[in-house]
């Protein structure tokens, strides 16, 4: 997605898109070594950004990366950039790398991060995707660990799930279920997933092993303001061969329905009842919330 004229925020000066670059150096390249969010904007307004900024701190303090701005001046930051491109529905990437260092693992070398604030239009799944449900299916590539690299950290390490989505396209599919360690299910690559069975809604525990998604929690709330039982609870791949209904959630994706699953059918194959009510009042939800833009 390249948008010609854009302007691009980096550490607080604005470059046109051509200029807008780092250095080589820069760890986020050399390692992955730096968080990143993905951020929304519909309407004028932004999102859930105080979500957004809060996590990429978190992030930031999981791999022990200071950000030597404020939570108040990131969400500024955004929004400037926002309107330098004069956008009032898009998509904002957050980057923040460790910054320029030398060659070697040592992050401690490396002078200061960078913060990166890319604005953007977004276009992900086609509308007739929302209508009639994405096909899924099980990735071999796992999610790593809470040992290894958290889950929960949004980093710029995001091979594994590069590696499930090509194993997902190569299978035809749109999007892959990612197990966790144990073999239950985690998440997709770039989404959290629920199921609807007799009712009843559930998605696993972020202690499964995912992104703690914001979607994930806005869906959450949204389901049990609706009086709908809601739990969050081991999931298999079998509760989800055997679910009524699938759906996803994701700052890209929003809600969207699953209509197969490793060529099982989900439900009568057509997005059902709770999920449909789900991404109607997703949408109103995004059209009328969010920190003002202008
Ligand atoms: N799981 C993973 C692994 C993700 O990367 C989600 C779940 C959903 O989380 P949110 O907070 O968005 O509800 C994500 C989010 C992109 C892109 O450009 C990726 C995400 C979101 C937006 C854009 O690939 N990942």
């Amino acid at each position: 997605m390249s948008d010609s004229n854009l302007q691009v925020l980096i550490d607080g000066e604005l470059f046109p898109e051509k200029d807008a670059k780092i250095s080589v150096f820069d760890h986020g390249l050399l390692y992955g070594d730096g968080v990143f969010e993905g951020i929304r904007f519909y309407n004028g307004r932004v999102f859930k950004l105080d979500e957004h900024i809060d996590r990429i701190f978190d992030s930031a303090k999981a791999i022990h990366l200071k950000i030597n701005v404020s939570h108040a001046e990131m969400c500024q930051a955004v929004i400037n950039t926002i309107k330098a491109n004069q956008l009032t529905d898009g998509y904002v990437r957050l980057v923040v790398t460790r910054g320029t260092g030398g060659l070697g693992l040592s992050p401690y070398r490396c002078e200061k991060e960078s913060v990166i604030v890319i604005a953007s239009k977004i276009t992900l799944y086609p509308e007739e995707d929302y209508r009639n449900g994405l096909k899924l299916v099980t990735c071999s590539t796992r999610r790593p660990p809470h040992d290894a690299l958290s889950p929960a950290v949004k980093s710029l390490n995001y091979l594994s799930n590069v590696m499930a989505k090509v194993e997902a396209l190569a299978a035809g599919a749109e999007e892959g279920v990612m197990l966790n360690q144990q073999g239950l299910v985690a998440e997709c690559t770039g989404d959290n997933i629920f199921l609807v069975k007799n009712g009843q809604i559930s998605t696993p525990p972020v202690s499964a092993g995912m992104l703690d998604g914001i979607t994930r929690r806005v869906a959450i709330d949204l389901a049990r303001d609706l009086g709908h039982t809601l739990i969050e609870r081991d999931i298999s791949r079998y509760d989800l061969y055997t679910a009524d209904e699938v759906f996803l959630t994701g700052t890209a994706a929003e809600v969207i329905p699953v209509r197969i699953y490793d060529e099982r059918e989900i439900g009568n194959g057509k997005p059902g009842p709770v999920t449909k009510q789900l991404m109607q009042e997703f949408r109103k939800m995004v059209e009328s919330s969010g920190t003002s833009i202008y």
